[in-house]
């Protein structure tokens, strides 16, 4: 374990203000404490890294020059944000990161009063900020706000809304655009090709001391070039300003800077806290800066489980099955060998959802839209309408933010869209902001949707082809997190007739319906039950919509009892279609649903949650066996 005397500065650090007294040349060597501490403990532990190790300046100068905790700083999606934990009294709990009663790996107002505002999904900063700069006003306050926001994240439409927004209401508002032209994966920011144009011309290099003097009135290169820049302003400005944009929106433009020059960077924000409406000031960071692998790794070392100091590589399990992702990626770039009208989209997660193997074998058919889920949506509904077939790898969680386009631009005009829904349940680390728990509710009531739930890689490799040929409205399949059963694979595939579940063992007195990934723990839970003497009977559903209803009326008069499981939460899920169709067919069995509980469950590993929730095998054994006597005893 790490010892905190290791790191001079950093232990003296509790809470910003101790910060405040100190020269550039103690923060400097708490900026690199900081990273030796980060490098230290992540390696041991895991979690997000080269956001964090790329804003250690931003964050040192931000609660510097700014009073935090009465100034605010949002912080957007909250990965990066390790650095502003560390020095805003929670270094001695970062080595419980993630983990199960430990600190959070986003931002959580319940965790610190320095987390103005809580994260985890992107581009949400710029929006709270205006907020809380807008309640000023009301509060009769002047706490000063800052928002800052990656580049990736600034692929998100909410962004511009949201500076739109600001240029209206004109209010005191600072976004620090954090930019290391890097998402999770290379970025597909048109505008960064711009900035660099931008840059790289000779007139605004010439120039550029100058511009970035004039456009934010500072004092640092003296009133003599001030007053040549008010005569360039202008003719300069207008062409060749990378913040042109910005300016149009109504910002007041500060850059580009180097966002690892802590010097440059305190006086700035000292300056910039003085004026009033929206400014935007433009720092260039670099993703992993100071640790050689993270710097040289080609995702810039984004998270990672524990991993070797010395080589950035992780410690992998061996032996594992592949990850559903794998399975998933694999499956489609089989399909699209053979049908090039079939694209893969993703939302800036080529990764995550398994369609870099996409990218790799058939680049013509992948699409990176960015950060940007709604669009993705309404972009794959604009490809359905020519016959084009959208498969759209959008993690669970994250397709939250594209409901209305899912009903409005794909299942009302009954496009044929395909959802393939990574990290459907929970997540395990990542925690509330990321946990897959509401899309079997959001999308089932949705006219024309099917729902798909695979039991094992050999069904979700069948799903997605049967998604990808169904061609009569949108489709989604939903699987969870992490690594597949490890059964036999076969290579062609087999089409799944539409709303048909299957029955894997019969029983009596309790049937228990699964889906997805409860499949395996009802298939366990059945060799427990069975030492207890209950012989229940096992139905993998496979679709949760539509319902297979032979298999519904068949269990209906066969068992008294019947036990939904879904890893969903139990509002609108699974088991509520079930209820409802024993209800509206007034059927009176037994019912008990068994899924997630309606409260946002914190981090953990999936193993340690399920436990927690008594989802897993033993659990679930419990509460069937508790049901049984609870009903026997009432009848
Ligand atoms: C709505 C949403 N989609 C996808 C993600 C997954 N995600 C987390 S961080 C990230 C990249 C963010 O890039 P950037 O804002 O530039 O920050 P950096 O890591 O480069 O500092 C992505 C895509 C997310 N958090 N939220």
């Amino acid at each position: 374990m790490v010892d905190m005397n290791n790191y001079k500065v950093l232990k003296q650090i509790d809470n910003p203000s101790r910060m405040r007294d100190m020269d550039i040349k103690t923060l400097r060597e708490l900026c690199q404490d900081i990273r030796n501490y980060m490098v230290d403990v992540i390696s041991e532990v895991g979690g997000h890294f080269g956001g964090g190790l790329g804003t250690v300046e931003l964050t040192v100068a931000l609660h510097k020059a700014f009073k935090t905790p009465d100034d605010l700083i949002v912080w957007d999606t909250g990965h990066q944000a390790y650095p502003h934990k560390i020095i805003t009294g929670r270094k001695e709990q970062l080595p419980t990161i993630r983990q199960l009663n430990g600190i959070s790996g986003f931002l959580k107002r319940s965790e610190s009063e320095y987390d103005t505002f809580g994260a985890g999904h992107a581009s949400t900063s710029i929006s709270a900020a205006l907020g809380m700069a807008v309640a000023q006003k009301y509060n009769n306050t002047s706490n000063k706000v800052v928002a800052v926001i990656g580049d990736g994240a600034m692929t998100g439409g909410m962004a511009y809304e949201a500076m739109n927004n600001s240029g209206v209401l004109r209010s005191d508002l600072v976004v620090v655009l954090n930019d290391n032209n890097m998402s999770i994966a290379p970025n597909v920011w048109q505008l960064s090709n711009y900035f660099t144009q931008m840059i790289a011309h000779p007139d605004y290099n010439k120039f550029k001391g100058y511009v970035w003097d004039m456009t934010g009135k500072l004092d640092m290169f003296g009133d003599r070039l001030r007053k040549i820049a008010g005569r360039l302003e202008s003719g300069i400005k207008s062409v060749v300003t990378p913040g042109m944009l910005f300016e149009a929106l109504g910002f007041r433009y500060f850059g580009p800077v180097n966002g690892h020059n802590l010097h440059q960077l305190v006086k700035l924000f000292e300056q910039v806290r003085e004026l009033s409406g929206p400014i935007l000031i433009h720092t260039i960071t670099q993703k992993g800066k100071g640790y050689a692998p993270a710097e040289s790794h080609e995702q810039r070392l984004h998270a990672s489980t524990p991993f070797d100091k010395l080589t950035g590589k992780a410690f992998k399990k061996s032996g594992a099955p592949p990850a559903y992702t794998t399975i998933f990626g694999n499956a489609l770039c089989d399909i699209v060998e053979k049908d090039k009208k079939v694209v893969g989209i993703t939302a800036a997660m080529p990764d995550g959802t398994g369609l870099n193997i996409l990218l790799e074998k058939h680049p013509k058919n992948y699409i990176d839209v960015g950060i940007a889920e709604e669009h993705a949506v309404t972009f794959a509904a604009g490809l359905a309408t020519q016959g084009i077939t959208p498969v759209v790898a959008i993690y669970s969680t994250f397709i939250q933010r594209a409901f209305d386009q899912i009903i409005h631009d794909v299942a009302l005009q009954k496009l044929h869209a395909v959802f393939i829904l990574d990290r459907a349940g929970l997540v395990g680390a990542d925690g509330p902001t990321h946990h897959g728990t509401f899309d079997l509710g959001f999308l089932r009531m949705i006219p024309g949707m099917v729902i798909m739930a695979p039991k094992d890689e050999a069904e979700l490799r069948n799903m997605v082809y049967t998604a990808v040929y169904y061609k009569q409205g949108p489709v989604a399949v939903r699987y969870p997190r992490g690594s597949a059963l490890g059964v036999e694979m076969k290579e062609e595939f087999e089409m799944y007739p539409i709303g048909k579940g299957e029955l894997i063992q019969n029983g009596e007195e309790v049937a228990i319906l699964a889906v997805g990934s409860m499949v395996d723990y009802a298939e366990k839970a059945l060799s427990l039950l069975k030492e207890q003497g209950i012989n229940a009977g096992l139905y993998n559903m496979r679709f949760v919509k539509p319902l297979d209803s032979d298999i519904l009326d068949q269990v209906a008069s066969n068992y008294a009892k019947i036990v939904t499981l879904e890893e969903n939460s139990i509002v609108g899920g699974f088991g509520s279609a079930v209820a409802e169709y024993l209800m509206d067919k007034g059927l009176k069995n037994d019912l008990l649903r068994i899924g997630l509980p309606d409260h946002f469950v914190d981090h953990g590993t999936q193993a340690e949650l399920h436990e927690l929730l008594k989802i897993d095998p033993k659990g679930i054994t419990e509460r069937v066996a508790e049901f049984l006597k609870k009903h026997r005893a009432e009848n």
